[in-house]
């Protein structure tokens, strides 16, 4: 497969530790126990694909820019490299994340709460590309088409991933079109050339193999804009997902361990799309009380916090739970509401915990 000079970089075996949902297309998740740092490295990063993945080579990959602007423009590899770069760090979460944890079940791939990810990406601000296109005071919304398309039941001919913004989310300081994942250049199965990067929102938003922008005076009605990636509603008018509400999770110990009673040191990440997460609260009691964690790495406006919790843990069955609120005021509920696709299942994780008494076993 490898030749001298590869179109693009990465593309082997998906890491031992990933649980593979799908070979083709590509989903798989990072077990929580794996979820060791606040930057999660590339081949440890989960994956969500709709259709194969597209291979693209930098030399004849294009990007254009177009619809309702005064300067159509079309961008190759080496200009993206050129331009001013920004590197952010950035949680991305797949909005079906945790939704195994929905009962009844919901349609869709069963992610458990490992469909997420923290990494350093670097590319332009596409607040600048835009401004020199010249985006007309008519548009309403930007969208973005990837390379990749495919079969879907019942709708003839392919179907693109394609998804719109709203045009002041376009024009967000923060939100990019990346080019480099934690300093390589972005791995072909997360969207290389480019993809977009949207600070805050569900990673549906972060359309990965970007060829296309195009300015709209109209909303765009796509199927993963329109039929997916909302909150379906009886009256035929969905809520389409946008930001990333609080959550929390324990990483250590593991759902189901044993350990010896004592001093015990819960860890775990928090993150929130609607702000820097300002508390994580924790039980040890199936929710009857809750004691304030401790942060152990500092805020980021876009990524996720770690966090640890010391304990002197009593023999016997716990439930150990934690909570995250955000600067805003957002935090997690103890049941999200059921929905038939399964999506934003922010609900408070509980887990079990078994402590022995010394020389118990
Ligand atoms: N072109 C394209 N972009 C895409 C997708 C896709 O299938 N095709 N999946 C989206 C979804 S649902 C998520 S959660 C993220 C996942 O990014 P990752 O695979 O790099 O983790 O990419 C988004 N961008
Ligand atoms: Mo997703």
């Amino acid at each position: 497969m490898s030749n001298n000079l590869p179109s693009s970089p990465g593309g082997d075996e998906p890491d031992p530790r990933l649980r593979v949902l799908s070979r083709s297309p590509l989903n798989a998740e990072l077990p929580l126990e794996s979820q060791g740092s606040v930057i999660t490295p590339n081949h440890l990063f989960f994956h969500r694909n709709r259709f194969a993945q597209p291979d693209l080579s930098p030399l004849t990959w294009r990007l254009y820019v177009g619809g309702t602007v005064e300067q159509p423009l079309t961008l190759r590899y080496a200009d993206l490299l050129k331009r001013p770069a920004r590197t952010l760090t950035v949680t991305l979460e797949c909005a079906g994340n945790g939704r195994s944890a929905f009962a009844p079940p919901a349609d869709g791939e069963p992610w458990d709460y490992g469909a997420v990810g923290t990494a350093e990406w670097t590319g332009v601000r596409l607040a600048d590309v835009l401004r020199e296109a010249g985006v007309r005071a008519e548009t309403r919304e930007i969208l973005f088409e990837g390379a990749d398309a495919g079969k879907l039941d019942g709708r003839d001919g392919d179907t693109r991933f394609a998804r719109s913004l709203p045009v002041d989310q376009a024009l967000h300081r923060d939100t990019l079109i990346a080019y480099a994942m934690n300093g390589d250049p972005l791995p072909a199965a997360h969207g290389f050339p480019a993809r977009l990067i949207v600070p805050g929102w569900y990673g549906v938003a972060s359309v990965k193999w970007l060829t296309r922008i195009v300015a709209l005076t109209e909303p765009f009605t796509g199927y993963f804009q329109r039929e997916r990636y909302i909150i379906p509603a009886d009256d035929g008018s969905p809520t389409p997902l946008t930001y990333v509400p609080p959550r929390s999770v324990i990483v250590s110990p593991a759902d189901g361990q044993r350990v010896t009673a004592g001093r015990c040191v819960i860890r775990g990440l928090a993150w929130s799309g609607g702000g820097i997460v300002s508390a994580v609260d924790v039980s040890t009691d199936g929710g009857r009380t809750w004691r304030s964690a401790r942060f152990t790495s500092r805020a980021e406006p876009h990524a996720w916090r770690a966090w640890e919790f010391a304990w002197d843990a009593p023999p016997g069955e716990h439930v150990l739970q934690s909570r995250a609120t955000d600067e805003a005021g957002n935090t997690q509920p103890d049941v999200a509401p059921w929905n038939r696709l399964g999506y934003a299942n922010n609900a408070i994780q509980a887990l079990r915990l078994t402590c022995l008494e010394l020389g118990d076993r």
